[in-house]
């Protein structure tokens, strides 16, 4: 076997036309414009296509080396992936970067200003569509025989806006001009139903068969993003499904005059892909968001047979060929999908599906958020895909009977272990039809598998103790260092070689350098300039009216209230009295940076977002604080910006109520760029902490087990607000509308919520904590050399939380396939 795929005998042709040459073609023969007009739109498009045809020639060699080592397969179904921009990793993955640079040299052109021509596809909304797609960068560079499945939405995630402090929400059109990365695949199409009813009959041979008839029809249609590996020719693909109508539209209708009649069908249909739900953690009871799930997977499932039949013989050999990964409870339904596919369809034995099927799928568990845990009402499920609340009745029967002779006579249990929780709404648990149906079920960090085993599943952990482990998550040295920060990236390869672009544990190599003053002078030259271009307004962020010589503390991520953005405020407007009433100047200037999305009917999460920005406004506009503490809340925060905003932080805030933020990769990459973070003892914060050392980590605050204690009984809030001078007087601000002349109650569902309302996610009694670690971090970074020591530190012990070590952890434990040789 040669140890790079065969790519001469793919498609010479393109490898022989130069970089420029080859860009100069596309613009001519693909977009029909002129080369010698050039502008940045002719020529990203044109560098994106030459770059594609190469990234193409290796997915056909790749997908060759399938064909040829008759390999077993991992599926990895995500509703949600995150890529970001294509246009660097691609060109930085095929090793095109000199090339490319000399080319756009010639033409007086930058790859930073053409890169900017690139919209991103938001078709995630958070931390779990940016896993995926980390973990996709990890499959291709591991070589690890394995496909994305997604939706290919039309409108990805909404751009946020701002409006007097109101985030408003438009819809990312993102294919406006075109998708340059994506390859249409019309003639892989499927038929997905859905609707209609059951028709039952025995067969010729005495069997019980089940049809599903009178259905309505969607295609859906083939989009192929490649996904290549880094430096090693081997490209994979995310399959991402759009629905197209089965008729294109009513001619009959159309001449009739009926112009909308006619389009109705198509345009009710293609909805199915039409928007990505803005929900991260709560689920929206729509009929089409179910319509979504089943789409995706029952098109994947399609394509997975038909692969299967035409390289493999047997059915029975299925769960040896292929892993099915379910990335959250969203494509569960899966389970019950291929029990259709294999009981009515192939008419295999009920026993026998459903031993292929345990062994088959896998699934991630990313929240323990008890509104995340997707439930739908069993009616729903019946009128959508009445055949799979048949075949979920069924699965539930004979888990059930297991149960009773397991614990016969434990009515509690069964009611608690049922995938159906009964009452006047009936409902389908979807997390319980994925671990019944999957032989491993995992956590993404210690912490949160702990509470997965012991809180949010006991009975099913105490049943199959073995189904259970943890993966802790992990994200891309590529994406998130090597391609985010290249100076830092730069300097790292100077001081210990290449390697840990691919091995990150090689990054603890730098701690013999913590202390070496010609190395930290670089080092903290490096995070200046970093520092430097962000206020300079790169990357389209807004201008932030600061000195690089302030301390640069960020939180970016969803507005949830667990995430606690309100404490990170609390504490802005603590400074702030400090200086106005005590006339207490911190040690150093602080820049407050806050940006992330709120769903559009999560009320609180916008209401927050308006007291940030209300906040921002008072202490940005007062001349006697804004010199020492700045407030800015930076809109329309997503993967592009997160590369900007991870290398300029000093300081990283994650400081979510423990327990409830399943791991975070936020707070890895910005570790991993030398910033030290702020942190609870809540999800991959605990691991990252015990890699850098406590000493590099400022950690406060209650934990997972304190929260629930309190929770359980004798937390009073107002003890903390009466017996904290600062608290009391920073909440009653808020409370009684300085922050909102004119609408003094305003802000109150907010500071009732925590005085009166039991503050569910404990900010008062972190408070003090939080703000005592807040000034023991400012007097670090007034020590230069103190605090370029700990960030070395803090990168130089961030190699566990390399996406390639979480996926390899997936490979042996979960998936057991191979990588390709
Ligand atoms: C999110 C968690 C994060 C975690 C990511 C990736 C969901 C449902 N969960 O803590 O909130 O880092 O998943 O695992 O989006």
């Amino acid at each position: 076997m040669n140890d790079q795929p065969s790519d001469s005998k793919v498609c010479g042709a393109t490898n022989r036309l130069g970089l420029k040459d080859n860009i100069l073609r596309h613009i001519v023969t693909t977009f029909g414009s002129d080369c010698e007009r050039l502008n940045k739109d002719r020529l990203y498009k044109g560098l994106a296509y030459a770059v594609r045809d190469r990234l193409a020639e290796n997915w056909v060699a790749t997908r060759r080396l399938y064909r040829q080592e008759k390999v077993k397969r991992v599926y990895y179904l995500s509703l949600e992936f995150l890529p970001g921009r294509f246009l660097k990793q691609n060109i930085q993955a095929t090793g095109l970067e000199a090339e490319v640079s000399d080319v756009l040299n010639e033409l007086a052109f930058t790859l930073g200003r053409l890169e900017k021509q690139e919209a991103e596809p938001g078709l995630g909304n958070g931390g779990l569509g940016r896993l995926a797609s980390c973990f996709m960068d990890s499959i291709a560079t591991l070589r690890i025989p394995g496909h994305g499945y997604g939706i290919r939405y039309d409108y990805g995630l909404f751009e946020q806006g701002l409006e007097d402090g109101n985030q408003t929400e438009r819809a990312d059109n993102w294919m406006r001009f075109g998708s340059m990365w994506q390859f249409d695949r019309p003639h892989f199409f499927y038929l997905v139903r859905f609707g209609g009813r059951v028709e039952r009959f025995v067969d010729d041979s005495g069997r019980l068969r089940h049809t599903w008839v009178q259905t309505k029809k969607v295609r859906a249609m083939a989009c192929d993003f490649l996904v290549p590996g880094f430096g090693n020719h081997y490209t994979t693909n995310m399959r991402m499904w759009a629905a197209k109508a089965t008729t294109g539209f009513n001619l009959k209708l159309f001449n009739s005059s009926d112009y909308v009649g006619a389009l109705r069908e198509k345009a009710t249909t293609e909805n199915i892909s039409m928007v990505l739900y803005p929900e991260d953690e709560t689920v929206e009871g729509k009929e089409l968001r179910l319509k979504q799930q089943y789409f995706l997977v029952s098109a994947t499932l399609q394509d997975i047979m038909r692969r299967h039949d035409n390289e493999c013989t047997s059915l029975e050999s299925l769960p040896d060929e292929v892993a099915v990964h379910l990335n959250e409870t969203h494509p569960a339904i899966a389970v019950a999908e291929l029990m259709r596919l294999l009981v009515d369809e192939r008419l295999m034995e009920w026993e026998t599906a459903w031993n292929i099927c345990t062994k088959v799928f896998s699934y991630t568990n990313h929240t323990v958020l008890p509104e995340a845990l997707e439930c739908w009402p069993v009616d729903l499920i019946e009128r959508v895909l009445p055949r799979h609340m048949e075949i979920i009745y069924e699965i539930n029967r004979r888990f059930l009977e297991e149960v009773s002779r397991r614990y016969p006579g434990n009515l509690k249990k069964l009611e608690r272990l049922s995938l159906i929780s009964e009452g006047w709404n009936r409902l389908v648990r979807m997390a319980h039809l994925a671990i019944v149906g999957s032989h491993k079920v995992n956590g993404v960090a210690a912490l949160h598998t702990g509470i997965l085993k012991n809180h949010v599943f006991p009975d099913f952990y105490e049943l199959w103790p073995e189904k259970f482990l943890n993966v802790t998550n992990g994200i891309s040295p590529r994406r998130f260092l090597l391609q985010a920060n290249p100076s830092l990236a730069a300097l790292i390869t100077e001081a210990i070689g290449p390697a840990w672009v691919r091995n990150l544990e090689e990054l603890a190599k730098l701690r013999d350098l913590a202390d070496d003053p010609a190395f930290q002078e670089k080092w903290q030259a490096v995070r200046q300039a970093n520092k430097e271009r962000l206020i300079q307004g790169e990357g389209c962020l807004c201008q932030i009216n600061a000195s690089p010589e302030a301390l640069f503390d960020i939180q970016v991520k969803r507005i949830h209230e667990y995430k606690r953005h309100v404490l990170n405020i609390l504490h802005a407007v603590t400074l702030y009295n400090r200086i106005k009433v005590h006339g207490d100047i911190p040690a150093a200037p602080r820049v407050i940076l806050i940006g992330g999305k709120a769903a559009p009917g999560y009320h609180m999460a916008k209401l927050i977002i308006k007291l940030i920005t209300a906040v921002a406004r008072v202490i940005n506009e007062d001349p006697q604080v804004r010199p020492h503490v700045s407030v800015h809340f930076l809109p329309n925060f997503n993967v592009a910006m997160s590369e900007r905003l991870i290398r300029a932080a000093d300081l990283s805030e994650q400081i979510s109520t423990a327990g409830m933020e399943a791991s975070g990769t936020g707070n890895m990459k910005f570790a991993l760029n030398g910033a030290l973070t702020i942190g609870t003892m809540d999800g991959a914060n605990i691991e990252i902490r015990e890699e850098v050392g406590p000493d590099n980590f400022f950690a406060f605050g209650l934990s997972a087990e304190e929260v629930a204690r309190n929770r359980s009984g004798g937390y009073n809030p107002r003890l903390h607000y009466e017996f904290n001078d600062e608290l009391k007087h920073t909440l009653d601000m808020i409370h009684s509308g300085f922050f909102s002349p004119g609408q003094p109650e305003l802000f109150r569902p907010i500071t009732t919520g925590m005085l009166d309302r039991g503050d569910w996610f404990m900010v008062l009694a972190d408070y003090e904590a939080y703000v005592a670690k807040q000034a023991e971090a400012m007097a670090l970074f007034r020590d230069q050399t103190a605090r370029t020591r700990r960030s070395i530190l803090n990168t130089a012990g961030m190699g566990k939380f390399s996406s390639d070590r979480a996926v390899m952890e997936y490979v042996r434990n979960i998936w057991k396939v191979n990588p390709l040789k």
